[in-house]
């Protein structure tokens, strides 16, 4: 019998949301065949990163304030502790067996993740158990999202330094852009849409829309549209360096297998600096020390502490070592298994 999952999901902002849900409902349906259920409060974004999405198997439902009165599944994926309806948490309780009730919570390389990944919450009055379900990077967490046909193309070669550039509203971004004009090596940076965008069109001080392609110096600036979610992949296969953001672009930069840099979804009480520094710990632990700092200093600018023109040529030195890097890197983390695997894993011994 094929198994019947819910997966909830709000977006709060931006894409990374949505974007991690559907990859995983995705592939929850398409490799391991469960009956996908994708209830999510804004489906617009899906249509943006799957256009396609009309043709596969996952059905994806308007979650209203007023939830319907829906059937239960087997297994109930709570998306960063959205909280579940409470008219459908009555219906699981109601169920002559419990299903299987996740919450999937944000990635961190953070070393107390693997002793909290797959904990037990009872509810507080019902029989009906909630468990955490981590990503993770490590040993003993539930690894991270990789489909089976997840494709980044083939690498580019070119004479440029190729970049794409996907990031936050950034402070360091307009010394970046200028260090890179006036600097001596050619530089093509493809600008994703949206902040990335509006930023640069700020710095050059004129309209940038979705594919213009100016030059200030050394460096062409390329605007791109939105492009769907294997689009983006295979642009990041294609790039010399990829900046990334959040959790989903910053995954799949490690399995395109290219040199990037990393900005943390920021939170106001730099709650997202021991991700960081739990992150580049880990990830710089195989790279000789002078490199390993160059990275760990540049990721400190892009994320704002630190001066980023000064941090670059010592990065920019350290690309050939961290190209090397990449390879071993993905072979580790996809060592653990991949997220949706281990959650069906996890899943059957409940079910
Ligand atoms: O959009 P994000 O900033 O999402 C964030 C993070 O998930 C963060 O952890 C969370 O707290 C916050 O949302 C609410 O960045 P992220 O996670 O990289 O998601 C972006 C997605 O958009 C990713 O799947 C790549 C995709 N994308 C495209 O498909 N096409 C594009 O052109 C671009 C630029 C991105």
């Amino acid at each position: 019998m094929r198994i019947s999952c819910d997966l909830f999901c709000r977006v709060v902002d931006n894409l990374g949301d949505a974007a991690v849900c559907w990859r995983l409902a995705r592939q929850l349906a398409l490799e391991f065949g469960w009956r996908m259920r994708l209830w999510i409060d804004d489906p617009s974004p899906i249509d943006a990163l799957a256009p396609d999405h009309a043709s596969l198997p996952v059905d994806i439902r308007h979650w209203p304030d007023d939830f319907p009165d829906a059937e239960p599944a087997r297994v109930v994926i709570e998306a960063f502790a959205c909280e579940l309806p409470p008219r459908y948490i009555e219906r699981m309780a109601a169920l002559p067996r419990a299903p299987v009730w996740i919450n999937l919570e944000y990635l961190s390389a953070e070393r107390w993740v693997p002793g909290c990944h797959g904990l037990p919450s009872p509810h507080p009055t019902l029989p009906l158990t909630k468990h955490f379900f981590f990503p993770g990077f490590a040993a003993g967490t539930g690894g991270l999202i990789r489909e089976r046909d997840a494709d980044f193309g083939p690498q580019g070669i070119g004479a440029a330094l190729s970049i794409s550039m996907f990031c936050y509203e950034n402070p360091a971004l307009p010394a970046l852009l200028s260090a890179w004009a006036g600097g001596d090596e050619p530089v093509i940076c493809r600008i994703a849409d949206g902040l990335p965008r509006i930023q640069v069109a700020s710095w050059l001080g004129e309209p940038f829309e979705p594919g213009a392609i100016t030059r200030r110096g050394a460096l062409q600036l390329a605007a791109l549209p939105f492009v769907p979610q294997p689009d983006y992949d295979r642009l990041l296969g294609a790039c010399d360096l990829n900046f990334v953001r959040g959790e989903d672009s910053f995954v799949r930069a490690q399995w395109a297998r290219q040199p990037f840099v990393w900005q943390a979804y920021p939170q106001a009480d730099g709650a997202h600096w021991p991700k960081i520094e739990a992150f580049l710990d880990l990830y710089g632990r195989a790279l000789p020390g002078d490199r390993r700092a160059a990275t760990a200093d540049f990721h400190r600018a892009w994320n704002g502490q630190g001066d980023i023109a000064a941090a670059w040529p010592a990065f920019r030195a350290a690309l050939p070592a961290l190209a090397d890097h990449t390879m071993p890197w993905a072979e580790e983390i996809a060592s653990h298994g991949n997220l949706a695997e281990n959650l069906v894993r996890f899943c059957a011994g409940r079910l």
